[in-house]
This record gives C-alpha cells, sequence and structure tokens, in this order.
C-alpha cells in the first residue's frame, strides 16, 4: 500500500476527529455528560495512539476461555511463545510478540503490555519497516474481574481485533451481544477465526462456518472474513497469518480502527440526540413569529395603556392651546395622562428614568410567559428531544430581566409629547382675535348705553345689512370662539392619532429590540449551535 494512500486517510482522520470534537463541543450542556465523556475518551484515546508508533499494528486476539487464544497465537508466530492450557495457568497478562522491536516501547507502554518478546523473523509475516505486535490475551469471560477489565480497554485499543471462537461456543450470546454486535462499526479491523475445527466432523465444518457467518450477520459484520483453523494440527493457520500480515503491511489498520470508533462515536452522539438518520433542523425564528412575540410583549408590558396617554395627552395640551380662552382654562384641571405615568419629563434624560406604569401582574407574567413558550415551541419545532430542551431553556433565559428591560424600553422611547403644533399658535391667534372683536363689541355698546343713561347725545352706529356693527362684532367674535373650538377638536383627534401611531411603532420597535436581545437571540444561538452541531456530526460520520 502507498503512502500516499495512507497520508490521505491519516488527513481525512484528522478532519473527522475534528469536527466530532466540535460536535462535542458543541453538544456541550445539552447532551448527558456521561455520553459527551465516552466520546471525549475516544478523542483521547485517537490522539494518544495516533502520537504512537504508526509503522505498528496491534493485534489483540480476543476470546473465551479455552478457546484456543494462546495456542493461536503461538501458531501463527511459528514459537511457543505463551503457554497454553487445557486447565490453569491461564493467561492473566497480556503478552506481546513483537515483529520489528524498533519503536515499540512507548507504544506498548501505553498498551499497558509489560510481558514482551521480540519474535524471530517469520519470512513475509513482518519486515523491518512494517512492525507488528501479535497480543496474547485474558479471556474475556475470565471469572477474575481484573483480567475481564484487561480484555475491555485492550477491545478498545488495539488496531485489529482477532476473535478466536470454537465449534462449541461461537454462537453465545455473551460475545456476540457484549462483544461483536455493539463493534459491527469495527468490520474492516475484525477477523473471526473458528479454531479447534479438528473437533468438528469434517462434513460439519462448512455448515458450521456458514452458521457462524450468519450469526456475525445479524451481528452487523456480514463483511468480516471468518476463518477455519486448528491451532494445534496447524490447519487453516497459514491463512490466519496471511490475513494478519495483509491488514500489518496496508498499514491501515490504525486509522480504520480510530475512524470505526469516530463512526460509532458520532453514532452515539446522534442517538443522544434522537437525531434522525439524515439529520434535522429547527424552525428557528420567522419574522412573523418574532413579531407576535413583539407583539404579546407590548401588550403585557402596556404598551397599548402608553399610546392611549400619548393621544390623551396631545388632546388635552391641543385644547389649553386652543380652546375658547373663556373656557380652556377649566383644562388645567384635568391632568396630563402621560405626566401620571412619568413619561412625559421634558428635558430629562430619558435613559435613567423608569416609568409608574404599573408593575406587571400575574396576569401580564402569564401573559408573557405563553408569548416566550409559544415563541420557543415554534423555533423548536423540528428539534430533536435534548436540543428542543436546550432551545426552549434559552427563550427562558433572559425571563427575569425581561420586565425591568421592556419598563426601561418604554421609558427611553421618544414620544414626541413636548412637540408643538404649528396650528395651535394660528388657531390661538384668531381664538383671541375672536374674542377681543367680542369684547370690543361689548365696550362700544356699553359706551353707548352708558351715553344714554346719561341723557348725552348717542351717535348712530354704523349697521351692515340693517345690523349694528357693534352686535356683530360681539356675536361673530363668540361664534368664531366656539366654531374655532369646534374645529381644533376635530384637529387635533386627528392629530392625536397619528402622533399615537408613530408612538405605538416606537415603542413595539422598542420592545421588539428587548425580546431581540434577551429572546429571540438566545434561542438563535441555540437554533444554530444544532444546526452547526448536525453538520459536524455528519462531517465525523464521514458523510459529507
Ligand atoms: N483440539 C484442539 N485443541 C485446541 C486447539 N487450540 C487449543 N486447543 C486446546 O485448548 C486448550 C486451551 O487452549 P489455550 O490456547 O490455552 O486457550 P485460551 O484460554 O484461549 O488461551 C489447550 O489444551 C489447547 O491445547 C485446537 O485447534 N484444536
Ligand atoms: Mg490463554
Amino acid at each position: 500500500m502507498s503512502r500516499h494512500g495512507t497520508a490521505r486517510e491519516a488527513s481525512q482522520l484528522d478532519r473527522r476527529l475534528e469536527a466530532l470534537n466540535s460536535a462535542t463541543e458543541l453538544a456541550s450542556g445539552v447532551l448527558p455528560e456521561e455520553t459527551l465523556a465516552g466520546v471525549l475518551q475516544v478523542l483521547d484515546r485517537a490522539s494518544s495512539r495516533r502520537s504512537l508508533s504508526g509503522d505498528h499494528t496491534v493485534v489483540g486476539f480476543f476470546g473465551a476461555t479455552g478457546s484456543g487464544k494462546s495456542s493461536l497465537f503461538n501458531a501463527v508466530s511459528g514459537e511457543e511463545i505463551a503457554t497454553a492450557a487445557v486447565r490453569r495457568p491461564t493467561t492473566t497478562e497480556p503478552l506481546a510478540g513483537i515483529w520489528g522491536v524498533q519503536g515499540s516501547d512507548a507504544l506498548l507502554d501505553w498498551l499497558e503490555v509489560r510481558k514482551r518478546h521480540a519474535a524471530a523473523p517469520i519470512k513475509g509475516f513482518a519486515d523491518d519497516d512494517t512492525g507488528l505486535i501479535l497480543l496474547d490475551l485474558p479471556d474475556f469471560d475470565s471469572t477474575r474481574a481484573a483480567n475481564r477489565e484487561i480484555v475491555q480497554r485492550m477491545v478498545g485499543l488495539v488496531d485489529v481485533l482477532v476473535w478466536v471462537l470454537d465449534p462449541q461456543k461461537y454462537a453465545d450470546a455473551a460475545v456476540h451481544n457484549d462483544f461483536l454486535a455493539p463493534l459491527s462499526s469495527h468490520g474492516a479491523v475484525t477477523i473471526v477465526v473458528l479454531n479447534q475445527i479438528d473437533r468438528l466432523p469434517e462434513h460439519e465444518v462448512r455448515p458450521v462456518l456458514e452458521s457462524l457467518t450468519a450469526i456475525l450477520a445479524r451481528d452487523g459484520l456480514g463483511k468480516v472474513q471468518v476463518l477455519g483453523a486448528s491451532a494445534v494440527l496447524g490447519t487453516g493457520v497459514d491463512k490466519v497469518r496471511a490475513a494478519i500480515r495483509q491488514v500489518a503491511m496496508q498499514r491501515k489498520a490504525m486509522s480504520q480502527r480510530l475512524a470505526a470508533d469516530v463512526t460509532l462515536a458520532a453514532v452515539r452522539l446522534a442517538e443522544a440526540s434522537g437525531l434522525p438518520a439524515g439529520g434535522t433542523t429547527a424552525a428557528g425564528a420567522t419574522a412573523a413569529s418574532k413579531a407576535r412575540l413583539a407583539g404579546e410583549l407590548a401588550v403585557a408590558a402596556n404598551v397599548p395603556l402608553v399610546v392611549d396617554a400619548v393621544a390623551r395627552s396631545y388632546r388635552l395640551e391641543a385644547t389649553l392651546r386652543t380652546g375658547w380662552p373663556v373656557t380652556r382654562w377649566l383644562a388645567r384641571f384635568r391632568p396630563d395622562p402621560l405626566r401620571r405615568l412619568n413619561l412625559r419629563r421634558d428635558g430629562a434624560k430619558p435613559e435613567l428614568n423608569r416609568t409608574s406604569l404599573p408593575p406587571a401582574g400575574a396576569p401580564e407574567q402569564a401573559r408573557t410567559d405563553a408569548a416566550v413558550r409559544e415563541f420557543a415551541e415554534a423555533a423548536s419545532a423540528g428539534a430533536p428531544g435534548p436540543w428542543r430542551a436546550a432551545i426552549r431553556g434559552a427563550a427562558r433565559e433572559g425571563n427575569d430581566r425581561l420586565p425591568d428591560a421592556l419598563d426601561q424600553a418604554i421609558a427611553s422611547t421618544e414620544l414626541s409629547a413636548g412637540k408643538k403644533s404649528w396650528w395651535w399658535g394660528v388657531f390661538n391667534a384668531v381664538q383671541w382675535l375672536a374674542l377681543v372683536t367680542a369684547l370690543a363689541g361689548f365696550a362700544w355698546l356699553g359706551v353707548l348705553a352708558a351715553l344714554g343713561y346719561l341723557q348725552l347725545p348717542v351717535p348712530e352706529v354704523p349697521r351692515v345689512q340693517g345690523w349694528p356693527v357693534p352686535t356683530v362684532m360681539i356675536a361673530g367674535g363668540v361664534l368664531l370662539g366656539i366654531v374655532l373650538a369646534i374645529g381644533a377638536r376635530f384637529i387635533s383627534g386627528a392629530a392625536a392619532a397619528s402622533r399615537s401611531a408613530v408612538a405605538r411603532k416606537r415603542l413595539t420597535a422598542a420592545v421588539a429590540a428587548v425580546a431581540g436581545e434577551l429572546v429571540v437571540a438566545p434561542v438563535e444561538r441555540e437554533v444554530s449551535r444544532l444546526a452547526k452541531f448536525t453538520a459536524t456530526l455528519k462531517a465525523a460520520a464521514g458523510r459529507q
């Protein structure tokens, strides 16, 4: 196998490990700690293994008590390195047979294999620059817990797994359910040997091998090599040796094993996420859902009350400025609704103020909660279990700060309350003119009446179409004042409506900004976290 091919595999593995690492980081706080810890262990192991000799392929012999691991180890080695035994002593410590000793020490230290044997070269087995380490291991079903632990650890560390089964126990649930099926992703680095075929009548060898192959297919290992052998007689040992040599020479086993680990870890993360096979995305926030949230929060934060106060305040001011001068002072006794809400502070810095709006009570709180919940629910639609929970949790993140932030947003919104309208001045001037005209008429008539009372000659008053001018002045002045007052009422009604509409727009925008910061942004952060997680998981699984 070319070095070039190996390098490409390595860089692909790099990317997948990187992606798995990112996926794990993205899932932190979302997926269960133990799941993440398992993945981190895989990452850790991968980086350790990769930092050690890539020129050595580590092949472990696994199997039940008495299946012939030690015997097969010896047979493959062509040397009596390991002790094989009918009863005791069974293998209790891993034993390494090494071809190409140079550079293997650190690797064996990492594997915690103390018993090391530099094996005599076997023709064509492993040459100087292709190192090979065979490991004879304890039984996976050992009565000693320490032995079982060693096997568990080694299953996770070796590059190639050779399963040594025997005709009696090859179908045992223990090996299939506890080891083979869970490692179905590791088919590329798994070899299954049916040992002790000399114990079977000749004609039964093939059916038993077929039966084993079928069981392995059910484990998800339909493609693994299944070899029949007899360690004692030497039958089929050549084939086992050749199969081992093949993976060792390719120098791909290490990468393949780690790649399989990454695949498995990615599957675990996907399972823990409840992700469907093709991945998924959350619906996220839409313009409509954001607008609806802002609208609901605006109501809960008393925006309609403020909008109404803006209109009433304007009308009151308009009356004070344009009403009939004789009666307009009465309006002074009506309180300004905006001032009562502490929203009319001409000249004060708005951002330093609080409103005097009624504090959010239970109904407002309930309305806010419902709006936030509804928004989160819509945004998290399509997201799987734990991610959905994360999105919803993010929506509630700013809950405590929400009422205060909304109040401040309203307090600092420019309501243009102090802004005068141009027509006020015109109306006011004409009002006073009308009043003065009427008063002048009164004065004129008064003078005439006084002259008459004093029996002095009363001059003739000028007339307009038969009406005495001072009387016309009085009637005209009063009438004009009333007409102006009524007209002003209509105009101020319309102007108040437009001013309150502007206020509503600004207030809603201010509320939307608060909702954006405290609710929408955290939700969108989680939604994009899920999207990134799904993408990195895909990359980790090698499906891009
Ligand atoms: N007939 C027969 N006996 C075997 C074969 N392989 C191993 N044995 C015997 O099975 C017993 C256990 O072998 P051992 O290699 O110690 O098994 P281990 O516990 O898996 O290491 C020993 O007595 C071996 O001689 C085989 O292929 N055929
Ligand atoms: Mg043994």
